[in-house]
Order: structure tokens, then C-alpha cells, then sequence
């Protein structure tokens, strides 16, 4: 059986390849989609992608991977990662490792982006590589159950 990866994404990233190319690309969320349910089938890895505006749907979607013993989730929270402490409680609650994406490197910009409450509970973090770093974490999460045989 192929093994699960959830890609979540927060709120304002189905605005993709819209609005904002010099920040986050000219790629949208159905492109990013594309190319990772692509790359997972050469994995053996179902990609099952997501994105809410809402942070409860985010929440109830991390409990689901817990629920359905996921391999990974990719998490791009959005601008809730500089907010949420109810995501941070999520990712801890469960057992499946979350890896943080970020299209833009939120370290080089407003100091209001440099706080994540994701990465002290994440696996790992890439950000900064636009949509390339989705494929990069789908990368990161094979290599995970690599590891794990
Ligand atoms: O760089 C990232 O991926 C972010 O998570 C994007 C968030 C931002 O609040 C984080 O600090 C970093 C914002 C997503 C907004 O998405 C848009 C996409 C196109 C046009 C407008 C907004």
C-alpha cells in the first residue's frame, strides 16, 4: 500500500500565481499540486493536497493524518505560523512528522515573519526555494521512511 503524505497550506495560497510572483512565484496551487502527486507516484507515496483559510480546517486535518497514520504531513501555514498556538498543539499531538514549508524565506523579511510557532515542533524546515521546496519536502519525507526499514 502506498504510504500517505497530507500537504496542507494555509490561508491566502490559493491566491498563488496570482498576485505577488516576485514573492511567491508564478506557479498556483493546482501546478504544485500536479507535479507533486507526479512525483510521489515515481515513490510510491499517495500525495493527498489541501488548502483552507480556515486555521480549525488545518487542526481537524492533522488529526486526520494522526488519525490515518500518515507517513508526513508538509505543512505551509501561511501567515498562522507566526500565530497559532493551536497549530503548534496539533502538530504535537500527533504522531506523524510534520515538515514546515515556506515559498518565501520569512527569515529575510518583516521581523513579524521570523517568529514560527511550526518549527520547534516540525521534523524540519525548508523555506525560501519557492515551489520547489514542496518537492524537496516530499523528498525529505521518502527518505523518512528510508529510514525507517
Ligand atoms: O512564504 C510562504 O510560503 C509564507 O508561508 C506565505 C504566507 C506568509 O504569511 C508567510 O509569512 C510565508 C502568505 C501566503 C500568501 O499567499 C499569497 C499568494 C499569492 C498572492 C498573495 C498571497
Amino acid at each position: 500500500m502506498a504510504a500517505l503524505v497530507m500537504v496542507l497550506n494555509g490561508p491566502n495560497l490559493n491566491l498563488l500565481g496570482t498576485r505577488e510572483p516576485e514573492v511567491y512565484g508564478a506557479a498556483t496551487l493546482d501546478d504544485i499540486a500536479a507535479a507533486l502527486v507526479n512525483q510521489g507516484k515515481a515513490l510510491e507515496i499517495e500525495v493527498d493536497l489541501r488548502q483552507s483559510n480556515h486555521e480549525g480546517h488545518l487542526i481537524d486535518w492533522l488529526h486526520e493524518a494522526g488519525g490515518r497514520g500518515a507517513l508526513a504531513v508538509i505543512l505551509n501555514a501561511g501567515a498562522y505560523t507566526h500565530t497559532s498556538i493551536a497549530l503548534r498543539d496539533a502538530i504535537k499531538a500527533i504522531a506523524v512528522p510534520v515538515i514546515e514549508v515556506h515559498l518565501s524565506n520569512p527569515a529575510a523579511r518583516e521581523q513579524f515573519r521570523h517568529r514560527s510557532h511550526v518549527s520547534p515542533v516540525a521534523a524540519g524546515v525548508i523555506q525560501g526555494f519557492g515551489a520547489h521546496g514542496y518537492a524537496l519536502a516530499l523528498d525529505a519525507a521518502a527518505r523518512m521512511r528510508q529510514s525507517d526499514r
